[in-house]
């Protein structure tokens, strides 16, 4: 009885929090037209279609107002336990859920410098919102494994949780370049795509909704506390 009103109550936090998040983006205005990633992202908010000079490929599509996103999570409806290839180019909704790709996120990093920017939206801290920023940002190539770059933070977070991931290979659940034992990205700890170590300081790549290590986590590696109450991430570069 008592676990079951707890439930309820969080289910109802949960919801209003995914309404915020909801009308937020019902606000957010579509445009299309090209956009040029590396002398300066437009400040009017939309859809933009990109194609880097080394880009050997069709142009593809991003999301961008200042900042270009290349990861979003609004709600469970894309599943982030996904393939090497499919993180390499890319899945789900720019409307919703998605990844950029980290093909894409190494041509545009390696042309020119960029920061980085993530905002945490949780539902167990007065709706409250959080970042974290870093004046680099940098992922390498496919042969090296898509190697994570981070310069310095800032943010408003006290704790520094991509620290724990900086000069990390990307890992999936089909190719384990962690530093564990096993594989971090094994269905058994923490499902999806992400920079592990051994294994995470912050995971946002998991099982959206899943209020346990297996969801969308930051974990504080020196006071050990956990918060899996995310219910909205964004991920976003900009050229410095
Ligand atoms: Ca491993």
């Amino acid at each position: 009885m008592m676990f079951s009103t707890v439930k309820n109550t969080r289910a109802v936090m949960m919801q209003h929090a995914i309404t915020k998040v909801k009308v937020h983006l019902a606000s957010v205005k579509r445009a299309t037209g090209e956009m040029d990633v590396y002398n300066g992202l437009s400040t009017e908010e939309g859809i933009y279609s990109i194609r880097p000079p080394s880009w050997a490929h069709e142009p593809f599509q991003v999301i961008a107002r200042c900042w270009m996103l290349f990861q979003k999570r609004v709600d469970g409806s894309v599943s982030f336990y996904e393939t090497w290839n499919n993180y390499k180019d890319g899945f789900g909704d720019l409307n919703s859920s998605f990844w950029l790709g980290n093909e894409k996120l190494h041509v545009i990093s390696a042309q020119r410098d960029h920061q980085l920017r993530i905002d945490v939206w949780f539902n167990n801290t007065n709706d409250d919102s959080a970042y974290l920023q870093y004046n680099l940002f940098r992922i390498s190539s496919e042969a090296t494994k898509y190697e994570l770059t981070l310069g310095s933070y800032t943010g408003s977070f006290e704790y520094d949780y991509m620290d724990y991931h900086r000069d990390m290979k990307f890992s999936t659940f089909d190719q384990d370049n962690d530093l564990a034992g096993q594989n971090c990205a094994h269905s058994a700890y923490h499902p999806g795509g992400w920079w592990f170590k051994a294994c995470y300081s912050v995971m946002l790549n998991g099982i959206y909704g899943d209020p346990w290590d297996t969801g969308i986590c930051l974990y504080q590696r020196i006071t050990r506390e956990k918060n899996c109450s995310v219910v909205a991430v964004d991920m976003k570069i900009k050229p410095l």
